[in-house]
């Protein structure tokens, strides 16, 4: 191969048309696609890598361990004790990957941190960043869920955060409610927005003896189904009786290979105590208002630690959500 080619083919790879230091440039890629900024490119062959290769395109296992680490990552900052507790949304958990793993409320986070480890090997994207948009693409697959809002541009954090900041489902509705303001000014209704995301998860570590509990009988969609469900009578246990931060669940029996449903203690206390009872029962059936209520404290979430005017929006490399129809709650 001539040179010139491939001079071409590296002018190519980002064709800038305006100045790329400044924020609401367009830049076009190198397959092609129109973004706003050119740091936005990198995305494009990482979500389709992450697809390809670690979520199968399913709202399975892997998608939920992500949105799970999202919120893991991004809650471990602190108003109340200063910069020195944690960075937030910084990748943290990726970047010292042998220390939060470790703390109690983070067992289980370990498998999703592998997997991530493995892209910010390859990609050039810093670990927030990563964790984040992962999150993002991972939600994409769930039917019923908003398309998230991301914007890239976190710094790789020099902070190892602190313990006792991930709240743990024994902890009190007073203690979670004040962990969240602390984090980021979250108010009741938001904290019950960001639980949408139980309505995707499965249990590993809460009952030790069982595997892949779901919170709701519907754990592969994101659906209002979680917020029916907890407002149930209780009347077992999936597993082992009283695992700490566990309460009765109404559908305890397993059937086949699915184990029966595991109800957090945290769940059960936030849907009934005052402050958040109305917003919890507000979600059933209400999809839309659920979805995009989920999707503006999700945006919130993701920023933790940063200035959103630090940040570039990349929204539109995250993928485009499945569009299957989703049921109301039943
Ligand atoms: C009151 C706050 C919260 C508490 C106490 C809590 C607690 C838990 C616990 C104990 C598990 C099960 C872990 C296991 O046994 O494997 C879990 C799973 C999960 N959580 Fe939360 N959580 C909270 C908030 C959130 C938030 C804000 C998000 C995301 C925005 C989130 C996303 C998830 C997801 C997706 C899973 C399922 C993971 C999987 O299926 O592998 N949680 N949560
Ligand atoms: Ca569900």
């Amino acid at each position: 191969m001539s040179f010139i080619p491939l001079l071409t083919l590296a002018a190519l790879t980002v064709s800038v048309h305006t100045a790329p230091a400044t924020r609401d440039t367009s830049a076009v890629c190198s397959d092609g696609t129109a973004v706003p900024h050119t740091a936005c490119c990198a995305f494009i062959p990482l979500a389709k890598d992450l697809q390809a290769n670690l979520f199968q395109n399913e709202c399975g296992e892997d998608a939920h361990e992500v949105v799970r680490l999202v919120f893991h990552d991004a809650i471990t900052i602190s108003q109340r004790l200063g910069p020195s507790a944690g960075g937030g949304a910084d990748g943290s958990v990726l970047l010292f990957p042998t220390v939060e793993a470790n703390f109690h409320a983070n067992d289980g986070i370990d498998e999703s941190v592998n997997n991530l480890l493995h892209y910010l090997a390859l990609y050039n994207v810093s670990a927030g960043d990563l964790v984040q948009f992962a999150g993002a693409v991972g939600l994409s697959n769930c039917p019923g869920a908003p398309r998230l809002e991301f914007l890239a541009g976190r710094p790789n954090t020099t902070v190892v955060p602190q313990d006792g900041l991930v709240p743990e489902p024994q902890d009190s509705v007073d203690s979670i409610l004040a962990r969240f303001a602390d984090a980021g000014n979250f108010s009741p209704f938001e904290v019950v927005s960001l639980l949408a995301s139980h309505s995707i998860a499965r249990a590993d570590v809460v009952d030790p003896t069982i595997d892949a509990a779901p919170f709701d009988s519907t754990p592969f969609t994101f659906d209002t189904q979680v917020f029916l469900e907890v407002l149930l009578k209780g009347t077992g246990f999936p597993g082992t009786n009283n695992n700490v931060g566990e309460v009765m669940s109404p559908l305890p029996l397993s059937s086949g290979n699915d184990t029966g449903e595991l109800r957090l203690q945290s769940d059960f206390a936030l849907a009934r105590d005052n402050r958040t009872a109305c917003f919890w029962q507000g979600f059933v059936n209400k999809q839309d208002f659920m979805a995009s209520s989920f999707r503006a404290a999700m945006a919130k979430l993701a920023i933790l630690g940063h200035n959103r005017d630090d940040l570039i929006d990349c929204s539109s490399v995250v993928p485009a959500t499945v569009k299957t129809a989703v049921k109301g709650a039943r």
